[in-house]
């Protein structure tokens, strides 16, 4: 056995959604601040995301989280997101993953019934709350970044379906927030190629026509997330096929596309602080979130939302790279 490289992980699942949570191997970044080792990794590290996420070790759905020290005194970890789709500024599944991990790991001081654990990330500083019971992490409640609506029954233009009418909204990523029936498709997972070209599709035109961009950070910017309201879906309970670049669905409910869902209710009047929601992946796994204040993110009026949610692990491993593999960098099929 021969290695030219060597990472060691963590993989676990959230609600049905890998995380493989990079605990070893991987060198502090540079960058002062979470945002700017997410700059340096977009321009630098791809190859690294790729041999991580990309097949044969991952596969065209499979997301992970890079552990770094932190850059701010009032964090525990800080966390890089590694995803089919890039780097991600916040991944809520991923979070979940992540304080389930280090708690169960030990990689945290732990505390029961309840161990805190504060996390860097490139969107700003995440607050994990365990519930631990003889050593096992049992749900993980996030409080997540400021969110906040951008765009109400706004339209697009997009080839093959006609003008969408879609709602525009940040938790720590941008999310067009469509009506599945409105593009005449049933919520049905045996109809998912239909309902992911759409969500393709729209994103595409959503990025040409009316390309959303975080008010402080610039960096953070375009969507990439297409959420689908399943008929039914209201302000108490939605259920979602949540598509994403660059052509696969969140398993789980989707941790940021469930803050942006809030902070779009909240918007529209439909979401009082302090009330529970509950959001449903397209395989029927859950969330359940909450709005604990309100607040300003670059100007704009914001939300503080709250989601809880499961995570186990799958595995601890070892990724190496043999110098002779063919396949440094992984490859997407
Ligand atoms: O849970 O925030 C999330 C997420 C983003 C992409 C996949 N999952």
């Amino acid at each position: 056995m021969r290695a030219a490289r060597t990472v060691s992980a963590v993989d676990s699942h959230t609600e049905g959604m890998p995380t493989r949570v990079i605990t070893g191997g991987v060198g502090p970044i540079p960058g002062a601040t979470m945002a700017e080792r997410r700059r340096h990794a977009v321009e630098h590290l791809d190859p690294l995301r790729r041999f991580l996420v990309d097949e044969p070790r991952g596969h065209s759905a499979m997301s992970g989280a890079i552990l770094q020290p932190p850059t701010r005194p009032d964090a525990d970890w800080g966390v890089l997101y590694i995803e089919a789709s890039g780097f991600l500024p916040m991944c809520g599944h991923g979070t979940i993953g992540v304080a389930t991990v280090l708690v169960e790991t030990g990689m945290v001081t732990v505390t029961e019934p309840e161990t805190t654990v504060r996390l860097d990330t490139p969107a700003g500083l995440v607050e994990a709350r365990v519930a631990v019971r003889d050593g096992v992490a049992e749900q993980v409640t996030l409080r997540n970044v400021d969110s906040f609506a951008v765009a109400q029954d706004a339209t697009v233009d997009v080839p093959g379906l006609g003008t969408v009418r879609y709602d525009m909204a940040y938790g720590g990523n941008f999310y067009a927030i469509v009506e599945l029936d409105r593009i005449g498709l049933p919520f049905d997972r045996a109809r998912k190629d239909e309902i992911l070209a759409a969500g393709l599709d729209i994103m595409r035109a959503v990025n040409a026509q009316s390309r959303p961009a975080h008010p402080v950070d610039p960096l953070i910017n375009g969507c990439k997330h297409v959420q689908f309201l399943a008929p039914g879906s209201h302000a108490r309970h939605s259920r979602n096929a949540m598509a994403i670049h660059p052509g696969w669905f969140d398993r789980s409910p989707c941790g940021t596309g469930t803050s942006a869902r809030m902070a779009q209710l909240h918007a529209r009047g439909e979401l009082p602080l302090h009330t529970e929601f509950v959001n449903e992946s397209f395989i029927g796994t859950r969330f359940t979130g909450r709005l604990v204040g309100t607040t300003r993110a670059g100007g704009l009026p914001a939300v503080v939302p709250e989601f809880t949610g499961r995570a186990w692990i799958t595995a601890t491993a070892t990724y190496l790279l043999d110098p002779a593999d063919p396949f440094p960098h992984g490859f997407v099929l």
